[in-house]
């Protein structure tokens, strides 16, 4: 047994959240899951970042004062947590008194240890960012990830030493090759590092929301900075006891590329000068895209799951964002194809393989799951089945989610083809009795196989499609221990109830 710490970032509540933040929420909680199938001890951190200019900018434009606005935002963004169906172990907020007065002592060891000097900063600041550019940086003297153009600062900061780490940081890259997945955000991330780091600004002297730092409370700690701190601040109070020693260092960070820098670089940096070890990965996911462009809060073409998710359920949604994305790279989503998967892959695939076979069972066994006619091994599908676990558990372990999807839709169609070949109507018209049997048990068992291997990522219809095999849904039977096959007992009553996935009219 391991253990394993994942989290996602923690999400601004300038404004509502959007399928993006869901999309990072769910798959963390597969991740998660899965952990937890394998017996991991396992640490589900989300939450969000509620300090900051244009945290307290959207405060202003709604009359409220920024602690009023970021205790409704914060609501909503939890409401994405349960709505997803999400198991995180704590949610944090940046304005817990337990994380502010941990960001001061945290940044305290950074300044007691020389890392930390006073300058004035000259520059353009995009707030939507919340990130420093120089003019090389902007597209058009606009921010390249939001096209709005930044504003001139000049003001009294405290500096991080980020220029001193710049070779403990490329060393470390190369000698954890893996530090960051996919491979192509790593080079991009390590680029940027041998390309020379400048020290960076960690405070603000004309803002007042935010976390004062602890040696000149005239200035507020750089949002980012607060920000990146709640990882193992969350570690420290989440729980009566100080989880620190128990889940520090992270198992994985997850993200998509418009923070990559922030935790490649400038948290690492952070880390080593305040004597903590470095995240084991970090994975970078690709943005959804809605008509091919990013959607952002600030582009104001977000897509709301939640009707999506009120509509159909939480696992639908997460299905179809882990499916369409290849995970780690950019993809394109929208109502119109999720209907079609859900239908095409959910409602007839899925649920017509568990409505068929509870039907047959019922209609030709008296709904009990009669015996094979040999050993598992020696079914035509155990081979199938074996590569099926195997991809799953790969990948999965490989932060691949939608390789694992694939992985196991290979086996869901595979079944769906044995039905064809086997056609047990056939059968049970030519009276040819062992035969369907064997049919009929090695359907059943890919069944109970599937809601294993489909636990973490459709855990409510791994539940229902255990029930449907008189399985107590529970921790142990879906346990990772139980994706072998032929561990059905034949004698076992399969119940009928109403298809899982009614289908959608378009
Ligand atoms: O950056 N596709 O918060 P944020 C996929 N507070 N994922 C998306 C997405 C999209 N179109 N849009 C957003 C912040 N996300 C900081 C983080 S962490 C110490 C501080 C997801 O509300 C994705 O995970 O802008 C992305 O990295 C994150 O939301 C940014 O959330």
């Amino acid at each position: 047994m391991g253990k394993f710490f994942i989290t996602t970032p923690i999400y601004y509540v300038n404004d509502v959240p959007h399928i993006g933040h869901a999309y990072t929420t769910a798959a963390a909680d597969v991740l998660a899951r899965f952990h937890r199938q394998l017996g991991d001890d396992v640490f589900f951190l989300t939450g969000t970042d509620e300090h900051g200019n244009k945290v307290e900018q959207a405060a202003v434009e709604r009359g409220l004062t920024p602690w009023q606005h970021a205790d409704e935002m914060v609501v909503k963004f939890k409401e994405v947590a349960e709505k997803v169906n999400a198991t995180n172990d704590f949610f944090i907020r940046t304005t817990d008194p337990q994380h502010e007065a941990y960001v001061q002592a945290f940044l305290q060891k950074v300044y007691d240890r020389g890392d930390i000097y006073e300058n004035t900063y000259t520059g353009l600041y995009c707030s939507a960012c919340e990130a420093y550019y120089t003019e090389d940086n902007l597209v058009d003297g606009l921010c390249p990830d939001h096209g709005t153009p930044p504003v001139h600062m000049e003001e009294k900061n405290y500096f991080f030493k980020l220029s001193a780490y710049q070779d403990r940081l490329a060393r470390h890259y190369k000698e954890h090759p893996d530090f960051i997945q996919p491979r192509h955000r790593y080079n991009e991330a390590l680029s940027f590092i041998e390309q020379g780091l400048a020290d960076i600004s960690i405070s603000r002297a004309t803002l007042k929301w935010g976390i004062p730092v602890p040696w000149d409370e005239s200035q507020v700690v750089y949002v980012w900075v607060d920000a990146l701190i709640n990882y193992p601040s969350a570690l420290s109070y989440a729980r009566d006891e100080d989880l620190t020693s128990r889940f520090w260092p992270p198992s994985c960070h997850l993200m998509a590329q418009d923070i990559l820098k922030f935790h490649g670089i400038i948290w690492p940096a952070l880390l080593m000068s305040a004597g903590y070890e470095l995240p084991e990965h970090l994975f970078i996911h690709g943005y959804l895209k809605l008509g091919g462009e990013k959607i952002s809060k600030t582009r104001g073409n977000v897509m709301d799951p939640f009707p999506l998710i009120e509509q159909y359920g939480a696992d639908p949604f997460r299905f179809y964002c882990l499916r369409e994305v290849s995970f780690g790279q950019d993809g394109v989503v929208g109502e119109d194809g999720f209907k079609s998967r859900y239908n095409a892959e959910l409602a007839n695939e899925l649920g017509n393989l568990l409505s068929r076979t509870v039907s047959m069972v019922s209609k030709y066994r008296d709904a009990a799951v009669p015996a094979p006619s040999g050993p598992a091994e020696a079914s035509p599908l155990a081979a199938e089945a074996a590569a099926a676990i195997d991809v799953a558990y790969a990948s999965l372990q490989d932060f691949n989610l939608s390789g694992g999807l694939e992985g196991i839709w290979t086996f869901v169609r595979r079944l769906n083809r044995f039905v064809e070949e086997r056609a047990p109507w056939k059968q049970a018209k030519a009276g040819e009795n062992v035969a369907l049997n064997d049919t009929l048990w090695n359907l059943a068992e890919g069944l109970r196989l599937l809601a294993v291997l489909l636990h973490a990522y459709m855990p409510s219809t791994s539940e229902a499609i255990l029930e449907r095999l008189s399985i107590e849904s529970g921790t142990t039977t879906v346990k990772w221990d139980q994706a072998r096959w032929g561990l059905l007992e034949p004698g076992t009553v399969l119940m009928v109830g109403p298809p899982l996935f009614p289908r959608i009219e378009v």
